[in-house]
């Protein structure tokens, strides 16, 4: 059993997403991130860092104690080498998919993410930090549209954690400025995404 600690943002979705995929048993546990439940004594004993998503593997394939877990792109390659699922083990496959996850991680999502605070939550506007993380988003977009005019899938032919990690920051693309009428080939793949019956099943739960 899995104990998912989340909250339904780009960064809790990525977990579901592969859950509901890989269909492994889990247990959600909110985190009201708006009322400050990710400064609680007990959540910080599991993600010291203050932030969801984070995880208990309360069965860990070595049958030792339980596994705590915090940032999303740890948690998700945890699960994809737990379960034998979404990350190939062929040499090529394998590296490409950890390649665009580390992108997801440390450009896509906090690039973003500035984006979405100096655009929506800034206390007064800052128009150079505006200019700048929008231009960096418009970039980054640039980038996953080249790929994805290459190949199916981030990694090559196969769904995979690279694809669950990049998807929910474009679900808020319109929040971002951005039109996926200008990539062609993300919107696409979104839509295939999208499609799947566990994405929905996985965007069901953060309508609780
Ligand atoms: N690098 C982290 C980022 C996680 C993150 O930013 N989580 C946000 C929600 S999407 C959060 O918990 N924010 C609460 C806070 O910063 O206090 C990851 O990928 O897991």
């Amino acid at each position: 059993m899995i104990n998912l600690y989340y909250a339904p943002t780009p960064n809790g979705h990525k977990v579901t997403l592969f859950l509901e995929e890989a269909q492994i048993p889990y247990q959600l546990y909110p985190i009201d991130i708006s009322a400050g439940d990710q400064f609680k004594p007990d959540f910080l004993a599991i993600a010291p860092n203050n932030k969801i998503p984070a995880i208990v593997d309360l069965d860990p394939v070595d049958h030792g104690q339980p596994i705590n877990l915090f940032e999303s792109g740890a948690i998700l390659l945890y699960l994809a080498e737990k379960t034998g699922k979404f990350l190939s083990t062929n040499l090529r496959e394998r590296t490409a998919t950890l390649q665009w996850l580390f992108w997801q991680v440390a450009g896509f999502g906090p690039m973003l993410g500035q984006n979405h605070h100096f655009n929506h939550y800034a206390p007064q506007p800052v128009p150079y930090a505006i200019e700048r993380y929008q231009k960096e988003t418009y970039r980054l977009y640039t980038v996953l549209n080249k790929q994805l005019r290459e190949t199916p899938w981030l990694a090559g032919e196969n769904y995979s954690i690279a694809d669950m990690a990049t998807y929910p920051w474009v679900v808020s693309h319109e929040r971002q400025n951005i039109a996926l009428s200008e990539f062609q080939a993300i919107k696409d793949w979104f839509e295939r995404i999208r499609d799947r019956s566990a994405t929905q099943r996985a965007y069901k739960l953060a309508e609780q």
